[in-house]
Protein backbone atom coordinates (compact mmCIF):
# COMPACT_ATOMS: atom_id res chain seq x y z
CA UNK A 1 0.00 0.00 0.00
CA UNK A 2 1.18 3.65 -0.89
CA UNK A 3 2.83 5.24 1.97
CA UNK A 4 0.88 8.70 2.33
CA UNK A 5 2.90 11.43 3.59
CA UNK A 6 0.23 13.48 5.02
CA UNK A 7 -0.50 10.28 7.52
CA UNK A 8 3.06 10.63 8.91
CA UNK A 9 2.62 14.45 9.23
CA UNK A 10 -0.46 13.76 11.17
CA UNK A 11 1.19 11.49 13.25
CA UNK A 12 3.64 14.37 14.15
CA UNK A 13 0.96 16.44 15.07
CA UNK A 14 -0.69 14.01 17.65
CA UNK A 15 2.61 13.26 18.59
CA UNK A 16 2.42 9.24 17.84
CA UNK A 17 6.14 8.82 17.83
CA UNK A 18 6.13 4.56 17.22
CA UNK A 19 3.86 4.57 14.51
CA UNK A 20 5.54 7.69 12.76
CA UNK A 21 8.96 5.82 12.87
CA UNK A 22 7.00 2.96 11.65
CA UNK A 23 5.61 4.81 8.80
CA UNK A 24 8.63 6.60 8.24
CA UNK A 25 10.58 2.94 7.81
CA UNK A 26 7.97 1.89 5.11
CA UNK A 27 8.13 5.24 3.58
CA UNK A 28 12.03 4.75 3.31
CA UNK A 29 11.06 0.92 2.09
CA UNK A 30 8.79 2.04 -0.55
CA UNK A 31 11.76 4.30 -1.81
CA UNK A 32 10.70 7.31 -1.32
CA UNK A 33 13.36 10.32 -1.14
CA UNK A 34 14.19 11.05 2.54
CA UNK A 35 14.07 14.66 1.35
CA UNK A 36 10.60 14.53 0.45
CA UNK A 37 9.52 12.75 3.80
CA UNK A 38 11.22 15.22 5.91
CA UNK A 39 9.34 18.28 3.53
CA UNK A 40 5.90 16.44 3.03
CA UNK A 41 5.49 14.58 6.42
CA UNK A 42 7.69 15.85 9.57
CA UNK A 43 8.01 19.67 8.28
CA UNK A 44 4.67 19.81 7.33
CA UNK A 45 3.66 18.46 10.76
CA UNK A 46 5.84 20.42 12.72
CA UNK A 47 4.65 23.63 10.77
CA UNK A 48 0.86 23.01 11.96
CA UNK A 49 2.00 22.46 15.25
CA UNK A 50 4.01 25.90 14.74
CA UNK A 51 0.48 27.91 13.70
CA UNK A 52 -1.49 26.09 16.73
CA UNK A 53 1.18 27.11 18.89
CA UNK A 54 1.09 30.82 18.02
CA UNK A 55 -3.17 30.34 18.08
CA UNK A 56 -3.26 29.17 21.66
CA UNK A 57 -4.48 26.11 20.43
CA UNK A 58 -1.57 23.97 21.31
CA UNK A 59 0.75 24.21 24.44
CA UNK A 60 4.08 23.37 25.75
CA UNK A 61 3.02 19.53 26.12
CA UNK A 62 1.39 18.99 22.93
CA UNK A 63 4.54 20.86 21.22
CA UNK A 64 7.07 18.73 22.95
CA UNK A 65 5.41 15.19 22.35
CA UNK A 66 5.55 16.27 18.76
CA UNK A 67 8.61 17.49 18.35
CA UNK A 68 9.67 14.24 20.24
CA UNK A 69 8.17 12.75 17.29
CA UNK A 70 9.89 14.81 14.68
CA UNK A 71 12.91 14.11 16.41
CA UNK A 72 12.77 10.09 16.51
CA UNK A 73 12.17 9.97 12.81
CA UNK A 74 14.64 13.00 11.72
CA UNK A 75 17.03 10.62 13.58
CA UNK A 76 16.57 7.77 10.85
CA UNK A 77 16.80 10.31 7.92
CA UNK A 78 19.69 12.35 8.80
CA UNK A 79 22.07 10.29 8.25
CA UNK A 80 20.78 8.98 4.19
CA UNK A 81 20.23 13.20 3.69
CA UNK A 82 24.29 13.53 4.41
CA UNK A 83 24.59 10.78 2.31
CA UNK A 84 22.65 12.29 -0.80
CA UNK A 85 24.58 15.64 0.16
CA UNK A 86 21.24 17.35 0.54
CA UNK A 87 21.69 20.76 1.81
CA UNK A 88 19.89 21.93 4.97
CA UNK A 89 17.63 25.21 4.72
CA UNK A 90 19.98 27.13 7.21
CA UNK A 91 23.05 26.32 9.91
CA UNK A 92 21.63 28.05 13.40
CA UNK A 93 23.94 27.31 16.52
CA UNK A 94 21.86 27.88 19.39
CA UNK A 95 22.79 28.48 23.26
CA UNK A 96 20.98 29.72 26.63
CA UNK A 97 23.42 32.80 27.27
CA UNK A 98 26.20 32.88 30.29
CA UNK A 99 24.96 31.90 33.67
CA UNK A 100 21.88 31.29 32.58
CA UNK A 101 20.51 27.15 32.98
CA UNK A 102 16.93 27.27 31.39
CA UNK A 103 16.87 25.50 28.81
CA UNK A 104 13.09 24.00 28.40
CA UNK A 105 12.52 26.97 25.62
CA UNK A 106 15.36 27.39 23.76
CA UNK A 107 15.15 23.45 23.46
CA UNK A 108 11.76 24.15 21.98
CA UNK A 109 13.21 26.82 19.86
CA UNK A 110 15.64 24.18 18.29
CA UNK A 111 13.29 21.60 17.78
CA UNK A 112 11.16 23.70 15.77
CA UNK A 113 14.27 25.21 13.70
CA UNK A 114 15.16 21.45 12.86
CA UNK A 115 11.54 20.25 11.80
CA UNK A 116 11.81 23.04 9.44
CA UNK A 117 14.60 21.81 7.95
CA UNK A 118 17.32 23.81 9.77
CA UNK A 119 20.69 22.28 10.88
CA UNK A 120 20.64 23.35 14.30
CA UNK A 121 23.81 23.14 16.46
CA UNK A 122 23.02 23.15 20.09
CA UNK A 123 25.16 24.28 22.54
CA UNK A 124 23.26 23.97 25.65
CA UNK A 125 23.24 26.09 28.64
CA UNK A 126 25.22 28.53 30.39
CA UNK A 127 27.17 29.30 26.88
CA UNK A 128 29.51 32.30 27.25
CA UNK A 129 30.61 34.68 24.09
CA UNK A 130 33.80 32.70 23.22
CA UNK A 131 31.65 29.29 22.67
CA UNK A 132 28.88 30.61 20.72
CA UNK A 133 32.05 32.34 18.26
CA UNK A 134 33.75 28.83 17.93
CA UNK A 135 30.88 27.24 17.27
CA UNK A 136 30.50 29.48 14.61
CA UNK A 137 33.33 29.29 12.75
CA UNK A 138 33.05 25.74 13.00
CA UNK A 139 30.05 25.61 11.46
CA UNK A 140 30.02 28.49 9.48
CA UNK A 141 26.18 29.16 10.81
CA UNK A 142 23.97 31.50 9.21
CA UNK A 143 22.01 32.51 12.71
CA UNK A 144 22.77 32.42 16.20
CA UNK A 145 19.97 31.95 18.89
CA UNK A 146 20.28 33.47 22.13
CA UNK A 147 17.74 32.00 24.82
CA UNK A 148 18.02 33.70 28.23
CA UNK A 149 15.44 33.75 31.32
CA UNK A 150 17.07 35.97 33.41
CA UNK A 151 16.90 39.84 33.40
CA UNK A 152 20.60 39.43 35.05
CA UNK A 153 21.70 37.40 31.65
CA UNK A 154 20.41 39.30 29.27
CA UNK A 155 23.37 41.37 28.53
CA UNK A 156 24.95 38.46 27.68
CA UNK A 157 23.11 38.60 24.70
CA UNK A 158 24.97 42.05 24.28
CA UNK A 159 28.06 40.56 25.61
CA UNK A 160 28.15 37.64 22.79
CA UNK A 161 27.43 40.54 19.90
CA UNK A 162 30.39 42.72 21.14
CA UNK A 163 32.39 39.10 21.24
CA UNK A 164 31.31 38.62 17.41
CA UNK A 165 32.38 41.89 16.41
CA UNK A 166 35.36 41.76 18.11
CA UNK A 167 36.35 38.88 16.70
CA UNK A 168 35.05 40.54 12.83
CA UNK A 169 32.44 37.75 11.86
CA UNK A 170 29.27 40.04 13.05
CA UNK A 171 29.36 40.56 9.53
CA UNK A 172 28.48 37.27 8.86
CA UNK A 173 25.82 35.90 11.06
CA UNK A 174 22.73 37.46 11.85
CA UNK A 175 21.58 37.16 15.38
CA UNK A 176 18.19 36.39 16.63
CA UNK A 177 16.97 36.86 20.69
CA UNK A 178 14.45 35.58 22.93
CA UNK A 179 13.25 33.95 26.30
CA UNK A 180 10.53 35.26 28.49
CA UNK A 181 12.38 39.10 29.87
CA UNK A 182 13.53 39.38 25.92
CA UNK A 183 11.58 42.46 24.28
CA UNK A 184 11.83 43.53 20.68
CA UNK A 185 13.23 47.00 22.45
CA UNK A 186 15.64 45.18 24.15
CA UNK A 187 16.50 43.09 21.18
CA UNK A 188 17.22 46.68 19.00
CA UNK A 189 18.74 48.13 21.91
CA UNK A 190 21.55 45.59 21.47
CA UNK A 191 21.67 45.18 18.00
CA UNK A 192 20.46 42.01 17.30
CA UNK A 193 18.80 41.91 13.76
CA UNK A 194 16.22 39.65 15.08
CA UNK A 195 13.14 38.93 18.21
CA UNK A 196 11.08 36.15 18.59
CA UNK A 197 8.29 36.13 21.33
CA UNK A 198 8.04 32.08 20.99
CA UNK A 199 9.78 29.07 18.96
CA UNK A 200 7.28 29.37 15.98
CA UNK A 201 7.96 33.16 15.58
CA UNK A 202 11.64 31.99 15.63
CA UNK A 203 11.53 29.47 12.62
CA UNK A 204 10.00 32.68 10.57
CA UNK A 205 12.53 35.31 12.12
CA UNK A 206 15.62 33.43 11.35
CA UNK A 207 14.12 32.28 7.92
CA UNK A 208 13.38 35.85 7.56
CA UNK A 209 16.76 36.86 8.65
CA UNK A 210 18.67 33.99 6.15
CA UNK A 211 16.06 35.08 3.59
CA UNK A 212 14.16 31.97 2.98
CA UNK A 213 11.08 32.87 2.31
CA UNK A 214 8.81 31.68 5.55
CO1 LIG B 1 13.79 29.74 36.93
N1 LIG B 1 13.22 31.62 36.95
N2 LIG B 1 15.28 30.20 38.14
N3 LIG B 1 14.11 27.84 36.96
N4 LIG B 1 12.11 29.55 36.08
C1 LIG B 1 12.10 31.98 36.07
C2 LIG B 1 12.60 32.39 34.68
C3 LIG B 1 11.45 33.16 36.89
C4 LIG B 1 10.66 34.16 36.01
C5 LIG B 1 10.58 32.57 38.03
C6 LIG B 1 9.96 33.65 38.90
O1 LIG B 1 10.62 34.18 39.76
N5 LIG B 1 8.72 33.97 38.67
C7 LIG B 1 12.70 33.80 37.58
C8 LIG B 1 13.41 34.91 36.78
C9 LIG B 1 13.19 36.27 37.36
C10 LIG B 1 13.87 37.30 36.54
O2 LIG B 1 15.00 37.20 36.18
N6 LIG B 1 13.15 38.35 36.25
C11 LIG B 1 13.58 32.58 37.78
C12 LIG B 1 14.62 32.48 38.74
C13 LIG B 1 14.79 33.69 39.66
C14 LIG B 1 15.45 31.35 38.86
C15 LIG B 1 16.61 31.14 39.84
C16 LIG B 1 17.52 32.35 40.05
C17 LIG B 1 15.97 30.65 41.16
C18 LIG B 1 16.95 30.50 42.29
O3 LIG B 1 17.76 29.63 42.26
N7 LIG B 1 16.84 31.40 43.24
C19 LIG B 1 17.36 29.96 39.21
C20 LIG B 1 18.44 30.42 38.23
C21 LIG B 1 19.28 29.30 37.74
C22 LIG B 1 20.14 29.76 36.57
O4 LIG B 1 19.69 29.79 35.45
N8 LIG B 1 21.37 30.15 36.86
C23 LIG B 1 16.25 29.29 38.45
C24 LIG B 1 16.22 27.93 38.23
C25 LIG B 1 15.21 27.25 37.55
C26 LIG B 1 15.11 25.74 37.44
C27 LIG B 1 16.48 25.07 37.24
C28 LIG B 1 14.50 25.21 38.70
C29 LIG B 1 14.09 25.58 36.25
C30 LIG B 1 14.78 25.48 34.85
C31 LIG B 1 14.75 24.06 34.32
C32 LIG B 1 15.20 24.04 32.90
O5 LIG B 1 15.03 24.97 32.10
N9 LIG B 1 15.80 22.92 32.54
C33 LIG B 1 13.36 26.91 36.29
C34 LIG B 1 12.10 27.14 35.69
C35 LIG B 1 11.41 25.94 35.08
C36 LIG B 1 11.50 28.43 35.62
C37 LIG B 1 10.09 28.81 35.12
C38 LIG B 1 9.13 28.32 36.19
C39 LIG B 1 9.66 28.27 33.79
C40 LIG B 1 10.61 28.56 32.63
C41 LIG B 1 10.17 27.74 31.43
O6 LIG B 1 10.75 26.72 31.14
N10 LIG B 1 9.09 28.18 30.73
C42 LIG B 1 10.20 30.39 35.06
C43 LIG B 1 8.92 31.09 35.43
C44 LIG B 1 8.06 31.30 34.20
O7 LIG B 1 8.54 31.59 33.13
N11 LIG B 1 6.79 31.20 34.39
C45 LIG B 1 11.43 30.68 35.84
C46 LIG B 1 8.48 27.41 29.64
C47 LIG B 1 9.21 27.75 28.32
C48 LIG B 1 8.58 26.99 27.17
O8 LIG B 1 9.04 29.13 28.08
O9 LIG B 1 11.50 29.60 28.42
O10 LIG B 1 9.84 31.50 28.05
P1 LIG B 1 10.27 30.11 27.79
O11 LIG B 1 10.53 29.94 26.21
C49 LIG B 1 9.61 30.39 25.24
C50 LIG B 1 9.87 31.83 24.78
O12 LIG B 1 10.45 32.66 25.77
C51 LIG B 1 10.71 31.68 23.55
O13 LIG B 1 10.25 30.47 22.98
C52 LIG B 1 9.91 29.55 24.01
C53 LIG B 1 8.76 28.71 23.52
O14 LIG B 1 7.73 29.47 23.02
N12 LIG B 1 12.18 31.59 23.62
C54 LIG B 1 12.95 31.94 22.56
C55 LIG B 1 12.99 31.10 24.58
N13 LIG B 1 14.25 31.15 24.18
C56 LIG B 1 14.27 31.65 22.94
C57 LIG B 1 15.32 31.90 22.06
C58 LIG B 1 15.02 32.45 20.83
C59 LIG B 1 13.71 32.73 20.46
C60 LIG B 1 12.64 32.48 21.32
O15 LIG B 1 16.05 32.67 20.01
C61 LIG B 1 15.87 33.47 18.96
Amino acid sequence: MAVDLSELANLIITGKKNPAVELTKAALEEGIAPQTIINDGLIAGMAVVGSKFKANEFYVPEVLIAARAMKECMGMLKPLLAETGVKPVGTVVIGTVKGDLHDIGKNLVAMMLQGNGFDVVDLGVDVSPEKFIEAVKESKADAIALSALLTTTMPGMKSTIDALEGAGIRGTVKVMVGGAPVTQKFSDEIGADGYAPDAATAVDVAKQLIGIKA
